[in-house]
């Protein structure tokens, strides 16, 4: 099940954006505009909260062979048999995650500045989250933008599948795609959208004709 490098395009979930429409709901939505994975990101829940969550989706995207994440909980992925973890530079050390996780799971790791590229532990990680690639008022303690210019730099630095994150809509993202991004994570530009569907699929329209461009 790891294919970071195939991934088009992201779902992160957000519940308090999803205008009234289940978690669920918006993630039917998206696998059937052709998601590649899903990140369900509970900020505000408790443990026993995010797991029942997380039971509401783990059969139906397994079902679908779609990779559910789970963000920041090592033992919420354990508990669910997910696919893997996204951790934020304050969440448990890749290194440690690996260990608990094993091989086979999937680990993305965000990625804020050049620095970070270059730490040791980030070869333990399937993918590198840019973030954000541009501003954003989805999240609140967002650092300083990459832009273009720093995906193209952080294109450079590692061979590593990178998924890009901040700001992405159907407006910018062949410009990512374009910059080095391989794949763009999206909350709002899917769970705010007014059909859900419809915008995956822009997006991932949008992501494969900018790669194949790419690719010459
Ligand atoms: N991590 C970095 S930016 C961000 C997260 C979770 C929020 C992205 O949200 P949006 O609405 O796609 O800009
Ligand atoms: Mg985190």
């Amino acid at each position: 099940m790891k294919e970071p490098s195939h991934w088009d395009v992201y779902l992160v979930t957000d519940r308090g954006l999803s205008r009234g429409r289940t978690t669920a709901e918006i993630v039917e939505a998206a696998v059937s505009g052709g998601v590649s994975v899903v990140q369900l990101r509970e900020k505000g829940l408790e443990t026993r909260a995010f797991y029942e969550e997380g039971l509401k989706i783990v059969d139906f995207l397994r079902f679908r062979g779609i990779p559910l994440i789970i963000n920041d909980r090592l033992d919420i992925a354990l508990a669910l048999d997910a696919d893997g973890v996204h951790l934020g530079r304050d969440d448990m050390p890749l290194a440690v995650a690996r260990r608990i996780l094993g091989p086979e799971k999937i680990i993305g790791i965000s990625i804020n500045t050049s620095d970070h590229i270059n730490e040791e532990a980030v070869r333990l990680a399937d993918y590198l989250a840019v973030s954000p690639v541009f501003f954003t008022g989805t999240k609140e303690d967002i650092t300083t933008p990459w832009e273009l210019e720093g995906v193209k730099r952080a294109r450079s630095l590692t061979d590593l599948p990178l998924v890009g994150i901040g700001g992405i809509n159907r407006e910018n993202a062949a410009d990512a795609v374009s910059a080095g991004i391989d794949c763009v994570a999206v909350v709002s530009a899917i769970v705010s959208a007014d059909d859900p569907e419809e915008a995956t699929r822009d997006l991932k329209d949008r992501v494969r004709s900018a790669k194949r461009v790419r690719m010459g």
